[in-house]
């Protein structure tokens, strides 16, 4: 299902210039700013992270985050944690507004790597700056494996009611090979999980391709159902459609409350 990563390294962008200051500079806000009062030694969860990338001399094998997690531990409240698939854009534009939900993006560790790109190198010690493997189907892609892991743990800790969000623009809104539904939906535990509320949101103008009666998201919901889970299912959330017309006033469907 997943390829090794492809060596040499193909056409891809090298690791964040200056990744260290923009990591360690993120940890500091997160603690200071975001969330102050939380205590973490910004450096040293720098060098857990480092030392991981860096010992790795080969691609074909999994970098092992655990020290780095290990240093950041964190809990979340139950009733706010909000799962997503191919929404990313919108899932944070919908949390600044819902601020009450919790994304991987507001944790420490996924506040700290969010949009970065690293590796090691295959011969030496220290990121390779210039390229990196290809790594969206790559299993062993060291950003691949951080965000494995930490969605994971992200999954392992949610309870109360939680949240997906799902596109109905794509064919496989629920994809099988994606985080969620490879990692998170099997880490979820129906004796801390009250409910999973599915939301299914498509493009403004369409493709209206899958929704709560159809496509990929009714394998989602046989799913939960055969693993006790109780859930609800909504297609095209208000507060979802008025923040994409907001995003693009122009279009037609908004045009009715004129
Ligand atoms: N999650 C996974 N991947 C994440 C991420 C995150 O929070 N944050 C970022 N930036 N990424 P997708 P999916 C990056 O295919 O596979 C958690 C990674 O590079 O649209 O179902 C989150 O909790 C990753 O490869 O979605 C969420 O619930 C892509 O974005 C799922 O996993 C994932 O984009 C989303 O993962």
């Amino acid at each position: 299902m997943f390829p090794l990563c492809p060596g040499p390294p193909s056409a891809q962008l090298g690791t964040t210039p200056n990744i260290k200051h923009i990591v360690v500079g993120r940890c500091y806000n997160y603690i200071t700013v975001v969330n102050p009062g939380l205590r973490f030694d910004c450096e040293d969860i720098w060098r857990q992270f480092e030392e991981s990338v860096v010992r790795q001399s080969s691609f074909n094998v999994t970098v092992d985050y655990h020290r780095m997690f290990y240093a950041t531990p964190q809990t979340w409240p139950c009733d706010r944690c909000l799962f997503w698939s191919k929404t990313k854009r919108l899932v944070h534009s919908y949390t600044a507004v819902e601020r009450h939900f919790w994304t991987l993006e507001d944790t420490l560790v996924g506040y700290m790597f969010n949009d970065l790109v690293w590796c090691g190198q295959e011969e030496d010690s220290g990121f390779d700056f210039s390229s990196c493997p290809a790594w969206a189907a790559c299993r062993h892609h060291p950003v691949y494996s951080l965000w494995r892991q930490a969605s994971q743990n992200f999954a392992e800790m949610a309870c109360g009611n939680i949240t997906v969000l799902l596109n109905g623009s794509i064919s496989n809104a629920f994809n099988r090979k994606s985080m969620f539904g490879s990692v998170e939906l099997d880490g979820l535990d129906p004796r801390r999980v009250d409910y999973v509320n599915i939301k299914v949101v498509t493009d403004l103008e369409g493709p209206f391709i899958e929704s709560c009666s159809q496509g990929s998201v009714v394998d989602l919901i046989q799913i939960l159902r055969s693993r006790g889970f109780r859930w609800t299912c909504t297609d095209n959330d208000e507060t979802l459609m008025i923040l994409q017309c907001i995003q693009n006033p122009k279009q037609s469907s908004c045009q009715k409350c004129a």
